[in-house]
């Protein structure tokens, strides 16, 4: 069966662009691991070249194993279509490196991944693109901050690892008016809770090793496109001439299997973060929590309008800052200390010496990534366990701190 974009996404997330009866009733799509191809006679293999035969040539450029993730993958996010890569930073760095020149400006939202933070600072800025961060979260401001030389506006929604939203609709219109491309990067989300082309911007950028891959294995990144020539120029230059960062296809057979359970997935992610959100928001250790699901979420309306449910990662401050978030994240038991997101294992980690060391402590102050802030991606595990876990290392921390003040009291 070909699912066409008639079909749910689940169906879709399984079934989009592969027929078993094409590859003599293989249910599961061939894994092609080669890295070259063989030209039926040489004026087709010239043509192949020129683009005048849609032959594949060599896995760098296109490969029958990585075509199909990336049909899926447009397909999910409502493109027309995608390329994939070895990283996320492989797409975000393909990706920008192609449609930026010297003397362009990004606009960006104050808050980024950390070395999507460095390479905007290093390696954008070393070849004459101007970086201006901006607050976009700021719908009525919009217009003012676009300048002759906005070429791009890139944001992450939610925000790694504060969770600021940006309203993607409100942007790609002012945007669109004042000749922008818009690029989001919809790793917390996956298509699955958040499609940004949907609401106007132009460009979705992924960790697939997060929740597309969804099971830890592999490192895989993806840009998708409302538009296929632009697609067609990062392929072409991002990832050929410039880059070099392919995906494996093994890699590729690895996020194609994980895509068929993402929905599924999705939801339990879900359930089990707004599960632990609802205990941190109620439990004495902690001072305050960011959470799109809960109603002190101070953007909770904008995450209805744009997020099928509140996603799967959580931001919290305990009182007592750093020292009790290193507290709690030493006395988790069942919660992995680790960095990346979107796992079936549950993972904690602190942001400003991890993720996001890659800002000074100046920077981090000024874009919104507080010392003391924790970060826990809920995983699949059976929501008892999880809870139960993350109340033992919250109390923990409570114990310590009484421990202190008793040490402190002077005899009686
Ligand atoms: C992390 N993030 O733990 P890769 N965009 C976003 C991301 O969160 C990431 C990337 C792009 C983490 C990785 S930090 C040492 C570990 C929003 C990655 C980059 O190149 O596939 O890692 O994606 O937050």
């Amino acid at each position: 069966m070909n699912a066409s974009c008639r079909t749910g996404f689940a169906t879709r997330a399984i079934h989009h662009g592969y027929d078993p009866l094409d590859h003599q009733g293989a249910l599961v799509p061939p894994l092609h691991l080669s890295a070259t191809f063989a030209f039926p006679d040489t004026d087709d293999g010239m043509r192949r070249f020129t683009g005048e035969s849609a032959g594949f040539v060599y896995t760098r450029i296109a490969n029958p194993t990585l075509a199909l993730l990336e049909a899926r993958l447009a397909s999910l996010e409502s493109g027309a279509a995608a390329v994939v890569f070895g990283s996320g930073m492989g797409a975000i760095a393909a990706s920008l490196w192609t449609l930026l020149a010297p003397g362009d400006e990004v606009l960006v939202d104050t808050t980024l991944y950390g070395c999507t933070f460095a390479f905007m600072h290093h390696g954008l800025a070393r070849f004459g693109v101007t970086i201006r961060h901006a607050d976009l979260t700021d719908a009525g401001s919009l217009e003012h901050l676009f300048g002759p030389r906005t070429r791009l506006v890139y944001f992450e929604s939610p925000a790694n690892p504060n969770m600021r939203l940006v309203d993607i609709e409100a942007v790609s219109r002012v945007a669109r008016r004042r000749g922008a491309l818009v690029a989001v990067d919809n790793t917390y989300c996956s298509p699955y809770l958040q499609r940004p082309l949907e609401l106007g911007a132009d460009i979705v950028l992924h960790s697939a090793t997060k929740y597309l891959g969804g099971h830890g294995d592999l490192t895989a990144g993806a840009a998708v496109f409302r538009d296929a020539a632009l697609a067609q120029q990062v392929r072409l230059q991002g990832l050929k001439d410039l880059t070099g960062a392919v995906l494996s296809p093994q890699d590729a057979f690895l996020v194609l299997r994980g895509l068929k359970t993402l929905a599924l997935r999705m939801r339990q992610h879900c359930a089990n973060a707004e599960a632990v959100a609802g205990l941190l928001a109620t439990h004495p250790a902690v001072a305050v929590v960011h959470y799109p699901g809960l109603a002190a979420f101070p953007q909770q309306a904008l995450a209805r309008r744009q997020m099928k449910l509140p996603g799967g990662m959580i931001a919290f401050e305990l009182h007592g800052g750093l020292q009790a978030g290193k507290r709690f994240l030493d006395a988790l038991q069942l919660v992995t200390r680790a960095v990346s997101l979107g796992d079936a294992e549950s993972l904690a980690q602190h942001p400003a010496s991890m993720t996001h060391s890659t800002y000074t402590a100046e920077q981090r102050r000024a874009h919104g990534i507080s010392e003391g802030l924790v970060r826990l991606s809920a995983g699949l595990e059976d929501t008892d366990d999880l809870l139960a876990d993350v109340r033992q290392a919250l109390d923990a921390t409570i114990a310590d701190r009484l421990a202190i003040g008793k040490a402190a009291t002077p005899m009686a």
